[in-house]
């Protein structure tokens, strides 16, 4: 009974997470199946106790696989799940590899679940920063309309992977010891240059792209059209790597349609809204903390103030696991999505 589920880039900072969420879940598993490169083949890996091989990712392995989460990056989810739809397995695929074709739905559960009716085979999963804002901004949009968003983020080292983990770490001691900090991974691993991440705040995740946006601050402004459905909604990012392991950070201001929204309405929404906790009481100095995010599945909101000049103008403090809500939990809600609508 229950389902055969295959984890593509099982050992990865996302996967490591996936298999811990399924642990944690009762989505029903009849068999599992861990995937990752050459490199890893033939380690093993725990699912409740029970070990379970590593297997080289490969299209043939696909067969009698029901669904199938991906998180190896880009290029390894482009080849493989066409291959994997092939065999009759439904992809989540947690890479931007599909998140812009049309036939592929990008969906956030608490934003937009009907999407999954139009699936094709593949589903995919927002960008950790997008997740953790849609989950925040449409509860609002809903109730006061939604003119104009701004966001500047400040994302955890987690989200480029474990390999740029353990370069923060190493780089911390290096510094603490008076040596000169090496940078081999960051901003972003294939481009020329190189910055340390420790004691720095770098303003680049992602490639740059020819209107000076980088690709992350693009997948935050497309992104965000597609799953709240405003392709005209004006968005503008400025995407920040910080010296924090695990948890986005993320100022959203924000206009409202409806005139006279007050701060407390704004609350009110929020403290309703599923998969949001609010954190806003400043003369207790309660606010999201990247740290206290850590593990858990929501999204945490505070610091909510109005725009000293623009009436309309909102300000928040937005702060989520993005391993978690932003990458494996988003997509094991999206599973049991597809099995309450009967989807797979
Ligand atoms: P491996 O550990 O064998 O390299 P992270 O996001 O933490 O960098 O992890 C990336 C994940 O993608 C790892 O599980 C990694 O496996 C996997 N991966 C990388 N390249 C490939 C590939 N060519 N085929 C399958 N899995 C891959
Ligand atoms: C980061 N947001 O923090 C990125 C990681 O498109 O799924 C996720 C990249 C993606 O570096």
């Amino acid at each position: 009974n229950g389902y055969h589920v295959a984890i593509v880039g099982a050992t990865g900072a996302v996967g490591e997470h996936l298999i811990r969420t399924l642990e944690e879940r009762d989505f029903p598993i009849r068999r599992l199946t861990f995937m990752a490169s050459k490199r890893s083949s033939g380690k093993k890996m725990q699912f409740k106790g029970e070990e379970i091989p590593i297997v080289e990712a490969k299209g043939e392995l696909f067969k009698n696989v029901d669904i199938a989460f991906f998180s190896a990056g880009g290029s390894v989810s482009k080849a493989l799940a066409p291959e994997a739809v092939k065999h009759g397995t439904v992809v989540i695929d947690n890479t931007s590899a599909f998140r812009m074709e049309p036939n592929v739905p990008l969906v956030v559960p608490e934003v937009n679940e009907e999407d999954l009716k139009n699936h094709n085979g593949i589903i995919a999963n927002p960008n950790c920063s997008t997740i953790q804002m849609v989950v925040s901004l449409e509860p609002i949009r809903k109730k006061y309309g939604l003119k104009r968003v701004l966001v500047s983020t400040y994302q955890a080292v987690s989200g480029a992977g474990n390999r740029a983990v353990d370069e923060l770490y190493m780089q911390s001691k290096e510094i603490m010891e008076g040596k000169k900090p090496e940078a081999n991974i960051l901003p972003v691993k294939n481009d020329p240059k190189h910055y340390p991440i420790a004691f720095n705040a770098i303003p680049q995740i992602d490639v740059f792209q020819d209107n000076g946006f980088t690709f992350e601050e693009m997948k935050m402004i497309n992104e965000t059209r597609k799953i709240m459905h405003m392709p005209d909604l004006k968005v503008g990012a400025t995407c920040v790597r910080i010296p924090v392991v695990r948890g986005h950070s993320e100022s959203v201001y924000f206009e409202v349609e409806k005139p006279n929204v007050t701060p407390n309405q704004i609350r009110s929404v929020l403290a309703e809204a599923p998969g949001v906790i609010l954190q806003d009481r400043p003369s207790e100095q309660i606010y999201p903390l990247p740290l206290d995010s850590v593990n858990r599945r929501e999204v945490f909101v505070g610091r909510i103030r109005k725009d000293l000049d623009d009436e309309y103008g909102f300000h928040m403090w937005v702060v989520s696991d993005n391993l978690l809500k932003g990458a494996a939990w988003n997509s094991i809600q999206i599973a049991e999505s597809l099995q309450k609508l009967n989807l797979i």
